[in-house]
């Protein structure tokens, strides 16, 4: 059978589906080439440069690694010209960033966190992108934070790419979760995951478990009895997993299961998680939605929080439906 590149399977989608624009399969096939160079900048490592720290910080105040700054550039820079989009935000900038006069202006907004789990950059772990995508309110000539505060599920496109073993594009467009293979002698992303599913019961977990004693009931109570296992109420073992890179872990999730949390902790009572609604949460959520399974803030639908700010955090608690739904439901009871 003749191999299906990204390219065709969007030509494809745009032609029998008719809900992926064209202006939007452009946008895709673009966040997709700066992913390909991202690889290649990661591939590289000390051979390149680029590990190590930047000697700045971003926004939330963490310091930049340089592969933070070269993935967030490399994206700014080949998507400010497409024409697809109004503007980007980034969970390394503090504001959105508009696109230049000089280009034309496109009827999209694009997020990403360009580096997700940097922290693994130095030790040869798998890391990814993340990216969203919204639709620009109508009208608005100079797109403001404003604009991007819609909730999850006005999404058009979400993905993300891991850049692991193998580097994987994994997307929806809201028609199921897809995922390709980047082959580095054709230079392109191949179909080798079609319509991603992930079970709904599952015996693995990940959560920083070095967290424990900050972690509110509802998720002492669950976590203790995944810890319990057979001699506990859910009556399996269950095994656990961290990779500290969440792209990583949510590509574990959609192969083979499994339920992925970071709770809110009680070390700063004014965050309500770590991880960032806008550019890790919502994204995620809605991969793994389209892929059948679940994610919460352990009290609602991650897509359904309606954002109060750019940079705005979030308990996440996805993955493995039957797990998502007890953990919440144990929320719910507190
Ligand atoms: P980053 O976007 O600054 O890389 O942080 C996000 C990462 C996630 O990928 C991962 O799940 C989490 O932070 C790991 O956090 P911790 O170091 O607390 O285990
Ligand atoms: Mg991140």
């Amino acid at each position: 059978m003749s191999r299906i590149s990204l390219s065709r399977f969007l030509i494809e989608a745009q032609r029998t589906e008719g809900n992926l624009p064209p202006e939007l399969r452009l946008l895709i096939e673009t966040v997709a080439r700066a992913c390909k160079a991202i690889s290649h900048s990661v591939n590289k490592g000390a051979l390149a440069g680029v590990l190590g720290e930047a000697g700045s910080g971003n926004v939330q105040g963490e310091a930049q690694k340089k592969l933070d700054v070269i993935a967030n550039d490399i994206l700014l820079e080949a998507n400010e010209w497409g024409g697809s989009l109004a503007a980007m935000a980034s969970e390394e900038m503090e504001l959105p960033y508009s696109i230049p006069e000089n280009y034309p202006r496109g009827r999209y907004l694009l997020l990403f966190d360009p580096l997700d789990g940097s922290s693994n950059i130095d030790v040869n772990i798998s890391v990814g992108t993340i990216f969203s995508v919204l639709e620009c309110p109508p009208g608005d000539v100079a797109p403001s934070e404003a604009d991007f505060l819609q909730s999850g599920r006005r999404q058009v496109a979400a993905g993300y790419t891991v850049y692991g073993p193998q580097t994987m594009l994994v997307l929806t467009f809201g028609h199921g979760v897809h995922g390709f293979t980047l082959d580095r002698e054709q230079g392109s992303f191949v179909l080798t995951h079609p319509d991603m599913r992930i079970p709904a019961s599952t015996k693995e977990f990940a959560i920083n478990m070095s967290n424990q004693r900050h972690w509110e009931a509802p998720v002492q109570r669950y976590v203790g009895e995944l810890l319990a296992g057979t001699t506990g109420p859910l009556g399996k073992d269950y095994n656990m997993r961290w990779v500290a890179s969440m792209v990583a872990e949510v590509h574990r999730i959609l192969v083979r299961g499994g339920v992925f949390m970071y709770p809110k902790d009680a070390r700063d009572p004014s965050k309500p998680g770590k991880l960032r609604l806008m550019y890790e949460g919502n994204p995620m959520a809605f991969i793994v939605e389209q892929a059948g399974g679940a994610a919460t803030n352990g009290r609602m639908p991650i897509l359904d929080i309606q954002p109060s700010k750019l940079h705005e955090r979030v308990a996440i608690f996805l993955g493995s439906r039957e797990e998502v739904e007890r953990v919440t439901a144990y929320h719910a009871a507190d």
